[in-house]
């Protein structure tokens, strides 16, 4: 049986715990040197970003830095995939050659995991999942995930959609990366939280997270069904920025004319936000580096860790987003 660990399983709260006796050893020879912990030597950590493609990725990117420092005990192999699934593996295999004392992971898939994550369990390398989940035959192929609740995410749009869609209204919607786990589960929460909502989905492409595709993919649906458009759900804040182009193009007042729901709230999301171009933002937060280092460290060490660890998120209207801007980390 196929394996998928669904954020939106994982018990609601800050940090849902689920503790299992995961742990692993792993005899590689790592790099030597001082400042790490994991034994008090420099942990060589290979991490397979899945690229650049949006403003959460930026600051996922950062964060993760920022937290695998020398200073912290850390030499980073970095690579970031182009979001290409093959190149994503084949970084993987790289740092399994090195013989890096851990891997992480933020898989642009769900799919396809299976055999480099057995490679790197027969080089006694744990691998570390963070964002986005797998299906995994075995989830004993991963030491832990940490991540966003992408099912509750979209729950939490569909729920304002329902609520703002007091009379029949057409929606069209841009996807996320085909085949990746915010995608998927994004668009399962957002029909669980519209479910008796009277919208009808007109059209639902992938504009692959980026800005660019998000105003191409608009400008197509805009084309084929002009002003009898009257929501957009964008699955991240980026398409739904690239897609406010499309409709100012168009002759369209976004916010007015189109009501817009995004997710991620990235500072520019916001920013759309509090200017009246989108109407509600969900929260996904990309800080993860702090717990995603502090997992490694307890793996690599042979500690028990939690299977699972949720970030919390929140939601912003107009004038909470005013309100949230000028602290905003990302
Ligand atoms: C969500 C993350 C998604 C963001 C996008 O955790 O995987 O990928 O929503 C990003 O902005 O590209």
């Amino acid at each position: 049986m196929r394996k998928r660990l669904l954020a939106g399983l994982a018990l609601a709260g800050a940090l849902a715990l689920a503790t299992t006796g995961c742990s692993s050893s792993n005899n590689n020879a790592g790099s030597s040197g001082t400042g790490g912990s994991g034994g008090g030597k420099t942990l060589t950590v290979g991490f397979a970003q899945t690229g650049s493609e949006s403003g959460w990725r930026a600051a996922n990117t950062q964060s993760m830095k920022d937290a695998f420092s020398d200073a912290n005990g850390f030499k980073l192999i970095f690579n970031a995939a182009d979001n290409k699934q093959e190149a994503q593996i084949a970084a993987v295999r790289s740092f399994i050659n090195q013989k890096v004392d851990a891997i992480v992971i933020a898989p642009i898939t769900v799919d396809g995991w299976d055999d480099v994550l057995k490679e790197a369990k027969d080089a006694k390398i744990p691998v570390i999942l963070e964002d986005r989940t797998i299906n995994v035959s075995d989830d004993s192929l991963y030491a832990a995930w940490v991540g966003d609740d992408f099912k509750k995410e979209g729950e939490t749009a569909g729920a304002w959609a329902k609520q703002t869609a007091t009379s029949p209204t057409n929606m069209v919607v841009l996807e996320g990366t085909t085949g990746s786990a915010p995608a998927l589960d994004r668009a399962t929460g957002f029909k669980a939280g519209a479910t008796g909502a009277p919208i009808t989905t007109l059209d639902s492409q992938t504009g692959n997270f980026t800005r660019a595709d998000g105003k191409t993919v608009m400008e197509g649906f805009l084309q084929k069904y002009g002003n009898k458009i009257q929501m957009l759900f964008a699955q991240n804040d980026d398409m739904g920025l690239g897609a406010l182009d499309a409709i100012t193009a168009a002759g369209l007042t976004p916010g007015k004319d189109i009501k817009i729901v995004t997710i991620d709230a990235t500072h520019d999301g916001l920013q759309a936000l509090a200017d009246g171009k989108f109407n509600y933002v969900v929260e996904c937060n990309p800080l993860l580096g702090p717990q995603v280092a502090d997992l490694v460290k307890k793996v690599v060490a042979g500690e028990s860790v939690p299977k699972t660890q949720v970030a919390t998120d929140q939601s912003f209207t107009q004038e909470q987003a005013k309100a949230a801007l000028p602290d905003r980390k990302y």
